[in-house]
């Protein structure tokens, strides 16, 4: 080959990496579709996410494998299910040895850094720069882990997650190279603290109450009945709530601060802001003295305020990073996704948190903007999922996909040319049991056509929902006959898919290596968590 031959492939090689794609994945913690304006919420004031799908792609279908933190966590990681990527529940410790696609890009010649929510145990691998919470981390005055060793933030956590996010981008990454930032938060996760700007933000408003707010849990199998995440018996006044006990009252693990183990780690100064936005709120629910249906009516409202304070926290952020985008002129290279680690229950089946395979925790947003490459305004309904993110993120960079990912790059589908042999079922596997919140493991599959089966693998029941005509899955049809032949082919799907994903023997524990096993040292004493007051959290 000729000099000019080498010089001529050396500057067009050099134009296509300058020209690659940034990547910003912003990742929340809880995040239901409900708390997002653009998903058609009548309440969630979140105008930056809304102007995220306004210039970008909605997806109505974006579903998790696992709907807790960590798994999730890996699997986005990864591109694998958890059962492969060694990291089944939050009590896992993850190899982080093993190929994820941050790795993959930096070794293609992409700047990595991961800031905020981790939750994986072990130190970030594949990133240039990283500051990640320990386990949970605290919304107030958060501690760090970082390349340099720990680090302790005065401030509110979305801020301060943010504020590093930028420092990064702004001053630290090499800007010759095209850059992939994970700028994970933790809100909204429990227990929902709202930070000093939003505070009060919804004190006059109401919020809708889902249909199924009272659900009895009829018509479905015994797991749904044995659930330990009730707005009625196990939300908490004191750590949830944020109220300050009266005597006889600090029978609720966690409690005995004044309100909740976060208000602990406050400055007096932000102490005396929740005071006086709760103080009034106290004093009325003392006196309104409510029991029964009306008690879960206020505490349904009382968490739904705190929580969309939190989501507001985090809206108000992006919009930071978003119009820093816009001054340097980066927008128009950089690819924006919004997600979460799962949905989250907001009300629906009387139930707050997730890992069902009920549609609210499987479901979990996705916003894409890429301009130029993404229709504006466009909205997608095909089945997407989190374990297509290591494969969307590699293909958008020009790098390779690694046959043994799992998933499936969904960059046609952000071109607007959706694959013919585009998966119709999503499959699905939850593993933690019994604690927190005691739901029983179980697999199963949904499909685009709104069938979804259901095996709760302890006990061998079976639910099976008619997602078009019970959409808030009240009723399963499993015994129903004419359900027979729909049964039948979701079996068979079911089963297709747990060989593609090599789930063949899903009753069985999966491999796992454990946060003890890893660290007996740190694991015995509860590494990493997010509050002082002696309560057990993963
Ligand atoms: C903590 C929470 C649980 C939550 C898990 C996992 N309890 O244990 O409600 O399900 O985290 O959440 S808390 O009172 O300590 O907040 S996850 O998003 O990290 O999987
Ligand atoms: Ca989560």
């Amino acid at each position: 080959m000729t000099r000019l031959a080498l010089l001529l492939i050396a500057i067009v090689s050099f134009a296509s990496a300058a020209d690659r794609p940034n990547i910003l994945f912003i990742f929340s913690d809880d995040h239901a579709l409900k708390g997002i304006g653009a998903y058609g919420s009548s309440f969630a004031k979140t105008p930056n996410l809304d102007r995220i799908a306004r210039e970008g792609m909605l997806f109505r279908h974006c579903m998790v494998t696992n709907s807790i933190c960590g798994p999730s966590r890996a699997t986005v990681l990864t591109g694998k299910y958890n059962h492969v990527n060694g990291f089944p529940d939050n009590s896992s410790f993850f190899d982080n040895t093993q190929q994820t696609y941050p790795k993959l890009l930096q070794k293609a010649g992409y700047q990595t850094c991961v800031i905020g929510k981790w939750h994986l145990e072990s130190d970030p691998t594949g990133f240039d720069q990283w500051a990640v919470l320990p386990g949970q981390g605290s919304y107030y005055n958060p501690d760090f882990i970082t390349k340099n060793g720990k680090e302790h933030i005065e401030g509110y956590v979305s801020d301060v997650i943010t504020d590093k996010a930028m420092k990064w981008l702004k001053e630290e990454r090499d800007q010759s190279k095209p850059f992939m930032l994970c700028y994970w938060q933790k809100a909204p996760h429990r227990e929902w603290s709202p930070g000093p700007q939003e505070l009060g933000l919804y004190d006059n408003e109401t919020i809708p109450e889902p249909p199924n707010l009272f659900d009895d849990y009829e018509g479905r199998a015994s797991p749904a009945r044995n659930h330990e995440m009730g707005i009625n018996q196990h939300m908490t006044l004191n750590s949830d709530l944020k109220m300050p006990l009266q005597p006889g009252e600090a029978d609720e693990p966690g409690s005995g601060a004044k309100r909740g183990g976060w208000y602990a780690r406050m400055t007096d100064a932000q102490r005396a802001l929740w005071d006086a936005h709760y103080n009034p709120i106290d004093a009325a629910f003392r006196k309104a003295n409510l029991q029964g249906k009306d008690l879960v009516r206020w505490k349904y409202q009382r968490y739904m305020k705190d929580y969309l304070s939190t989501v507001a926290g985090v809206d108000r952020n992006v919009g930071r990073v978003l119009a820093w985008l816009d001054e340097t002129g980066l927008a128009k290279n950089t690819i924006v996704v919004y997600s979460s680690d799962q949905g989250f229950y907001l009300g629906e089946h009387g139930w707050f948190d997730k890992r069902w395979m009920y549609e609210e925790s499987l479901h979990t947003p996705l916003l894409v903007r890429w301009p130029g490459v993404v229709k504006a305004g466009s909205e997608n309904k095909d089945l997407v999922s989190t374990l297509d993110f290591a494969e969307t993120f590699l293909d958008a960079a020009g790098v390779a996909i690694p046959e043994d990912m799992q998933g499936r790059s969904f960059l046609p589908i952000l071109k607007g040319e959706k694959p013919k042999d585009w998966r119709t079922a999503h499959y699905y596997h939850y593993y933690e049991y019994p604690q927190p919140h005691h739901v029983a493991p179980h697999y199963g599959v949904r499909t685009e056509t709104g069938y979804k089966l259901i095996h709760y693998y302890q006990s061998d029941e079976w639910e099976l929902f008619d997602l078009n005509k019970d959409p808030n899955e009240m009723k399963s049809v499993i015994a129903d006959a004419d359900y027979a032949s729909i049964k039948e082919s979701l079996l068979a799907q079911m089963k297709d898919l747990q060989v593609k994903f090599k789930d063949t023997n899903p009753t069985a524990p999966p491999p796992k290596v454990s946060r003890k096993q890893a660290n007996p040292a740190a694991g015995a004493k509860g590494k990493g968590k997010g509050k002082g007051k002696g309560k057990s959290k993963d």
